[in-house]
């Protein structure tokens, strides 16, 4: 094995790939109440991967990215070590190759709805990351304008939000500022775009680098695991509404009687399937394309 892993999360590995370029490689695993489940979601990794994809060719024209490509066949030789017995094709369309930037040391969250933290602080304070509010608004309310909620990485790895001067003072106010306009900009027309398909974007987590010294979109754009995906037709103000992705999957966990301590029970194989294709279908509403058109598929 050649390639030096530098980064193993939950869900995605990142390996040095060489000559300023790393190798990020998306899995099958699905985390649900922060554990990860035994059981890998056929897909999941390719379609996290060609979504990430299609956004950013979508906002091509408002900023740089780090992707260099998906092409299975320009990855580095020994990225097929990756694919275990499958060689190549055990990573195809889910790994891709990218420029190392220099990572802002801020989680670029944009909020369009009222959910999770955000919900928390707005029924507690009226306020969003400190910023006053509208009175009346609901769990899951839609919010009057997207809002820019960054985040950043508490010492024990869980996020700490932050204001915006809190972001500024990390990164500098210009700074702040471009990332704040970009992810706004971005989120508004990703957002739409999955609208117009009967799939809410309630929020979404970007992560930004420098790149040659030019702000460039990073990591995962605009995917059910750095977002959360509503589906239109279930969403109304004062219910949490469900996750287009996973509900089935935390529904099956909620009912087991689980005590949400690893090791979580396993899935049965129908709900295994179920959540595969809500995955494929969201990333086939919301980019108009065919996985199967992506690489990787089975032939
Ligand atoms: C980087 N993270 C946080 C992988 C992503 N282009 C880049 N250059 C340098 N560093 C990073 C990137 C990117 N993308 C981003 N860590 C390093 C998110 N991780 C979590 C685990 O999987």
């Amino acid at each position: 094995m050649s390639l030096t892993l530098v980064h193993s999360g939950k869900v995605r590995e990142l390996y040095d790939a060489g000559e300023g370029r790393l190798l990020m490689v998306a899995s099958d695993r699905l985390s649900a109440f922060d554990v990860i489940l035994a059981e890998p979601i056929p897909d999941k990794g390719r379609v996290l991967t060609a979504m990430t994809v299609h956004f950013l060719h979508e906002l091509a024209d408002l900023a740089p990215s780090h992707l260099i490509t998906a092409d299975p066949d320009q990855l580095p030789k020994d990225a097929a070590e990756l694919g275990g017995d499958a060689g190549l094709d055990g990573i195809a369309g889910r790994a891709v190759l990218v420029r190392r930037a220099e990572m802002l040391p801020i989680e670029c969250i944009v909020r369009g709805y009222l959910a999770g933290s955000g919900w928390k602080e707005y029924s507690t304070s009226r306020t969003l990351h400190g910023m006053p509010l509208p009175a009346g608004l609901e769990q899951a309310s839609r919010l009057p304008e997207p809002m820019f909620t960054p985040s950043t990485k508490a010492t024990e790895g869980h996020d700490l939000n932050i204001s915006f001067d809190e972001a500024a003072d990390l990164v500098g106010k210009e700074m702040a500022e471009k990332a704040r306009d970009l992810c706004v900009e971005a989120y508004r027309r990703g957002a739409a775009a999955a609208e117009r398909n009967g799939i809410i974007v309630a929020d979404t987590k970007f992560e930004l680098g420098l790149i040659d010294g030019e702000l460039a979109l990073c990591d995962e754009v605009l995917t059910p695991d750095s977002s959360r995906f509503w589906p239109a037709d279930e969403w109304r103000p004062g219910i949490n509404p469900p996750a287009f992705d996973k509900q089935p999957v935390r529904d099956l966990l909620e009912g087991s009687g689980w005590d949400k301590k690893p090791p979580p029970p396993p899935l049965p194989p129908e709900v295994v399937t179920e959540t595969s294709e809500r995955y494929i279908a969201a990333y086939e509403r919301i980019s108009g394309r065919r996985l199967a058109d992506w690489y990787g598929a089975a032939r």
